[in-house]
């Protein structure tokens, strides 16, 4: 295995541990990963909303494992900073997660992320009925996950849709609990709730050292200094920089296509020079010379 790769596995376990929170945006493609990480951002959530949607496709478990995978080493190869894999429910049972846990460990992504739901999962911001496997079920997927995983460094991250699905925070502490215990590595405490109020209340109840990760999509007024002092050690943007990009490439396809021209929207669209930035044009010809 690359020692390179090896070693993003290893600074995201470190960032997870010592640093004072672990800020993520979510991506679909390569580009979409450079541009997290020229912005700052310590890590790309490679997402299943995102790269659904850039499908246009719905969040409903319809991509295969390997356009997940085929997503996330074109974007770990195109950062420096470490991916973190969003696997939905694991793409099956037990042996799927194995399999998964093999084949993203082995290509550099520093972590996947598993979730409770029941195959098929829904998109955790669907206003629909969200089903949860048995806690002792999802458990057994991350022991299996965590047996099969070849270097220490490996990150397996158990998120729990306990509050997507209704449950309590008593629920979403107990399966938390249940999921360390068999293993994982941190633990992903989602909600869609409009209020922050269920996931502060699940971190000051959190009694452990393994780091709690939120995904503050639907109560965004949470600030990154405030989910620092609830002591959460990673926050995920997980679906910005679609939605911006959506947003703007409609308002300037319109403008264009109302106006015959280009001109209104030259000076706000990227130059066809930063994209050559962006994906190292200049170093590409130089091999050559
Ligand atoms: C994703 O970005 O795909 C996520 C977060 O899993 S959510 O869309 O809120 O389910
Ligand atoms: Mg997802």
């Amino acid at each position: 295995m690359d020692r390179f790769d090896v070693s993003k596995a290893g600074i995201l376990r470190e960032l997870l541990h010592d640093a004072p929170l672990v800020r993520l945006a979510g991506a679909h493609d390569a580009l979409g990963a450079k541009l997290v990480e020229a912005t700052g951002f310590e890590g790309v959530w490679a997402s299943s909303f995102e790269l659904s949607a850039a499908n246009c496709l719905p969040d409903l478990s319809l991509l295969s494992m390997t356009q997940y995978l085929q997503a996330a080493v074109a974007m770990n190869d195109a950062v420096s900073i470490p991916v973190v894999a969003d696997c939905d429910s694991g793409f099956g049972g037990p042996l799927n997660v194995a399999h998964l846990v093999r084949q993203y460990e082995r290509r550099g992504v520093a972590a996947v992320c598993i979730e409770d739901q029941v195959f098929p999962k829904v998109n955790s911001l669907a206003a629909v009925e969200h089903h949860l496997l048995p806690a002792e079920e999802f458990a057994h997927r991350i022991a299996v996950g965590k047996r099969v995983q070849q270097t220490k460094e490996f990150v397996v991250i158990a998120r729990t849709e306990a509050l997507v699905a209704g449950e309590s925070v008593d629920e979403a502490l107990h399966r938390a609990r249940t999921y360390v215990d068999a293993g994982a590595d941190a633990v992903l405490v989602h909600s869609n709730a409009a209020s922050p109020a269920p996931v502060l209340e699940f971190a000051e109840r959190w009694q452990s050292v393994v780091p709690i990760v939120i995904v503050p999509t639907t109560y965004p007024t949470l600030t990154a200094a405030e989910i620092q002092r609830a002591g959460i050690r990673m926050v995920i943007y997980a679906n910005h920089g679609l939605r911006a990009a959506v947003r703007a490439m409609a308002d300037a396809l319109r403008e264009m296509w109302e106006a015959g021209t280009s001109m209104p929207i030259e000076d706000r669209i990227a130059s066809v020079d930063e994209i050559f930035g962006l994906e190292g044009m200049s170093s590409w010809l130089e091999i050559q010379e």
